[in-house]
C-alpha cells in the first residue's frame, strides 16, 4: 500500500509529508487490475483512481501540497511511474491492450497537474499584487534633501544661455603644460602671471619641451585646444576651475572662470558687444543693461576692452542694471592674430572675439553673496541658505524658469 496517497502520520526526513487526506485508492488496486483484471475492470479501476486523484490536485491549496501530489504521482515511485514500469514485463499483446489505458492515466495526471500549477501560481500572483499594491498618489516624505551650490547653479544657467546662443560647452584638462596656457596665447616669458608666486607649478612634472607642469590659470587653454582639434567655425564656452596664487578676502587660490569664444569669417566687435549684452540681461534677468567697454590690455586680445555694467543702489545695495555707477564684470577683446596662428589657422581668413569673467563673482552680484571664502567653506548652513533646489532649469528668457 502506498501511505503517501492516504496521508502520513510517519513523519521523518525524506518522507513526503504534506499529503492532503483523500480519499485516493492505493496504488496496489490499479496494479492488480492490471495483472488479474479485464479490459472493464481495468477501466474502473483506473477511473475510480483518476477522479479521486483528479480530486486530491484540484483542492490543493498550496503549490507545495501540489509538489506532494506530483511526487506521489509521477516520482520515482509514484503511481503513475509504477504502472508504466509494468508495461516492461508484457506480452505485446497485452502491451497493445493495455498501454494505452496506462498512457491515458499519465496523460490526464500531467495535465491536471499542470492546470492545477497554473491555477495556484495565478492566484498567488494575484495575492502578491494585492498586498504589494503601491499608491503612487501619496505625498513623498520630504528625506533630506542636498542643494545646488551657487557655482553649479550660475555655470548651468550660463550654460543654459549660450546654448540658446548657439556655442556649446568646451571642457579641458585642469593640469596643463606651459604652452596651451601661456606662449600659446602670446603671454611672453617675461609677464608676470608666469612667476612662481603667481603660478602653481609642479616641480617635477615637465611637458616634452623640458617646461613644468602648472595648474591652469584661466580656461584659455581649452579654447586653443578647441582651435587646434576643431575646424571654424567656433563657438564655444570653457567653463571650469582655475588656480592662481592668491589668497585674501576677495581672492581663493582655486577659483571659477567662465571664457567665451567666437572663430568665423567678418566677426567684429559689433558681435562681442551685442552677444555680451544679450548674456548679461539674460543672465541678471533685467531689460535696463547697460553696458560699457573700456580700452585695456590683454596680451591675447587686440583690440582688448574691459567691460562695465551698470548698477543702481537698492536700499544700500547694489543691483545690476541703470546706470548710476559702474561695475566691471568681463574682459573681452578680439583674439589677437598671432594667438589664431598659432592654432595653424589663417588670421586673414579667420578671426573672432573672446571674452572671460568670473563665476563665482557673478554668483555674488546675482545672489547678493558677499564673502567670496564661504564658498568653499562646506558650510552646510551656508549651503542651505544660498543653495538651490535640483531640478530648476534656468532659460534664456526668464533666467530660472519651470
Ligand atoms: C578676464 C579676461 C579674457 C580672454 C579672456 C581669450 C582666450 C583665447 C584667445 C583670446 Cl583662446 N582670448 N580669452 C580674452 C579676453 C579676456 O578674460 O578678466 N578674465 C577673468
Amino acid at each position: 500500500m502506498d501511505s503517501r496517497l492516504r496521508g502520513n502520520d510517519k513523519v521523518g526526513f525524506g518522507n513526503v509529508t504534506d499529503i492532503p487526506k483523500k480519499n485516493v485508492p492505493p496504488v496496489e488496486t490499479l496494479l492488480q487490475s492490471i495483472h488479474h483484471g479485464s479490459p472493464d475492470r481495468v477501466n474502473e479501476a483506473f477511473a475510480q483512481w483518476l477522479a479521486a486523484n483528479n480530486e486530491a490536485i484540484a483542492t490543493t491549496t498550496s503549490l507545495q501540497d501540489l509538489e506532494s501530489i506530483r511526487v506521489a504521482n509521477t516520482g520515482k515511485s509514484g503511481a503513475v511511474t509504477l504502472l508504466l514500469k509494468t508495461l516492461g514485463g508484457m506480452s505485446p499483446e497485452e502491451r497493445q491492450t493495455k498501454g494505452p489505458a496506462i498512457h491515458a492515466l499519465r496523460e490526464a495526471v500531467m495535465a491536471a497537474l499542470a492546470e492545477r500549477k497554473a491555477a495556484l501560481e495565478a492566484s498567488a500572483l494575484d495575492a502578491r499584487l494585492a498586498t504589494e499594491r503601491l499608491d503612487m498618489t501619496l505625498p513623498v516624505s520630504a528625506g533630506r534633501q542636498g542643494s545646488i551650490h551657487p557655482v553649479s547653479q550660475v555655470m548651468d544657467e550660463l550654460a543654459e544661455i549660450f546654448a540658446d546662443l548657439g556655442f556649446a560647452v568646451a571642457t579641458g584638462p585642469e593640469i596643463e603644460d606651459d604652452w596651451h596656457n601661456f606662449t600659446a596665447l602670446n603671454i611672453p616669458e617675461t609677464h608676470p602671471a608666469r612667476a612662481m608666486h603667481d603660478t602653481f607649478y609642479f616641480p617635477d612634472d615637465k611637458a616634452a619641451d623640458g617646461k613644468k607642469m602648472l595648474l591652469r590659470t584661466h580656461t584659455s587653454p581649452v579654447q586653443i585646444r578647441t582651435m587646434m582639434n576643431e575646424p571654424p567655425p567656433i563657438r564655444i564656452i570653457a567653463p571650469g576651475r582655475v588656480y592662481r596664487s592668491d589668497s585674501d578676502a576677495t581672492h581663493t587660490p582655486m577659483f571659477h572662470q567662465i571664457e567665451g569664444l567666437v572663430i568665423d569669417r567678418d566677426i567684429h566687435m559689433g558681435h562681442l558687444k551685442w552677444t555680451l549684452e544679450t548674456f548679461l540681461k539674460a543672465f541678471f534677468e533685467r531689460d535696463d543693461i547697460v553696458l560699457r567697454l573700456r580700452p585695456s590690455y590683454f596680451p591675447f586680445t587686440e583690440p582688448s576692452a574691459e567691460v562695465d555694467v551698470g548698477y543702481t543702489r537698492e536700499k544700500g545695495r547694489r543691483v545690476i542694471g541703470g546706470s548710476e555707477g559702474w561695475m566691471e564684470v568681463l574682459g573681452c577683446g578680439m583674439v589677437h592674430p598671432r594667438v589664431i596662428a598659432n592654432c595653424g589657422l589663417d588670421p586673414n581668413e579667420w578671426q573672432g572675439f573672446a571674452f572671460g569673467t568670473g563665476v563665482d563673482r557673478l554668483a555674488m552680484l546675482k545672489y547678493g553673496m558677499d564673502d567670496l571664502r564661504a564658498f568653499f567653506d562646506g558650510d552646510l548652513r551656508w549651503l542651505k541658505h544660498y543653495g538651490f533646489r535640483a531640478l530648476d532649469v534656468p532659460t534664456l528668457s526668464a533666467g530660472i524658469g519651470a
